[in-house]
């Protein structure tokens, strides 16, 4: 059977493939799906929804020429075609990647897949969760080969079902670096936001002991984290938002020395007090210490009034 030009295979139906499968079945493309484990209810709820399952991944590969994998991590990619290499299914595929891994991984699964007959690698980063893929806010960050490749293989409208594809560049690895570098943000994010909840609930558990009248103790009781997350928290983080705009274009402009109203040495005390409460109070700060050192660092070499932003001069290696 001659592999189809207009139709693509997709191999990964956890929840982010899952996600793409429906997207590409929306814009109406043919769909080929495969996945390691066949029960997945997905791989049924597809089927229904009109893609065509094919248990043998030889036979998925060889229904079309563009292949989308979307796995748990790089090393699944060599497990899955390792064995069927030799029968030169991959020859002349065109191969989109939307697997997380580092851009070392990305240059070396290009080459590797290059070697077995791939005639295209692209390596992508899907920069939103599987509940908002194929709707405007998804950006697919895409590199590898060159910009007019992506037009001519199809990848890019198969990629716009997605979300709008943003190609970075053709290293393969750079989508790769900047998927990292972004859900590094997001992760710092979060170790932030855990270590505020577990400072929180030996807040909450103290007043819950100490309260005094009825009235009180109803109030006391009534707190949790979810509320004091909608009620202070996030408000907070929101508010702070722009100030990664600031950072970035104090950097861009060699500008680190503006603090925006927060000078280093007020920061640096401010962190060090955040690690000396959570050690009082038996909350792990570990993430902190690095932090506080870095901002050890740029008071000394850039002055109490210093700006954030020289920190990223010193994560620079
Ligand atoms: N979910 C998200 O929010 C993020 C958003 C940004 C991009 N990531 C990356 O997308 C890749 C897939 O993530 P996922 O959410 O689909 O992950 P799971 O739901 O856990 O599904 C994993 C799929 O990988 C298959 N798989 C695992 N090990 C193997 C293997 N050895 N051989 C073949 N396939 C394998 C697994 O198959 P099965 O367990 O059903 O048999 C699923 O299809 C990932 O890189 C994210 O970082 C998602």
């Amino acid at each position: 059977m001659a592999a189809s030009n207009s139709g693509v295979t997709l191999v990964g139906l956890g929840n982010m493939g899952t996600a793409i499968a429906h997207a590409f079945l929306k814009s109406g493309r043919s769909l080929t799906i495969w996945n390691r484990t066949s029960t997945r209810p997905s791989v049924t709820e597809l089927v229904v929804a009109g893609a065509s399952y094919e248990p043998d991944l030889a036979e998925a590969i060889s229904a079309n020429n563009i292949i989308v994998f979307c796995v748990l991590e790089y090393q699944n990619i060599y497990q899955g075609l390792q064995p069927l290499v030799a029968s030169g299914v991959l020859k002349d595929k065109v191969m989109v990647n939307l697997t997380n891994g580092t851009p070392q991984d990305a240059r070396e699964a290009s080459v590797w897949l290059k070697e077995r007959g791939v005639a295209n690698y692209f390596d992508g980063g899907i920069m939103v969760t599987p509940q908002n893929v194929g709707t405007p806010v998804s950006i697919v960050l895409i590199s590898g080969e060159d910009e007019d490749m992506l037009e001519s293989s199809g990848v890019r409208g198969l990629i716009s079902s997605i979300g709008l594809p943003d190609y970075k560049g053709e290293d393969a690895g750079i989508a790769a670096g900047y998927d990292i570098a972004l859900l590094s943000g997001m992760f710092g994010m979060f170790i932030g936001s855990l270590t505020a909840l577990a400072m929180i609930r030996k807040q909450i558990d103290r007043a819950r002991k100490t309260s005094g009248a009825d009235g009180t103790k109803k109030a006391v009781a009534d707190v949790n984290l979810t509320n004091v997350v909608t009620t202070y928290f996030n408000p907070l983080l929101t508010s702070l938002i722009p100030h990664n705009e600031l950072l970035a274009a104090a950097i861009d402009n060699n500008d680190q020395d503006n603090n925006h109203g927060n000078p280093m040495e007020m920061m640096r005390i401010a962190i060090n007090n955040i690690i000396r409460g959570c050690e009082e109070e038996g909350v792990d700060a570990e993430n902190l210490r690095h932090f506080a050192k870095l901002t050890e660092q740029v008071v000394h070499l850039h002055g109490p009034d210093s700006g954030l932003a020289w920190v990223h001069s010193l994560l620079l290696k």
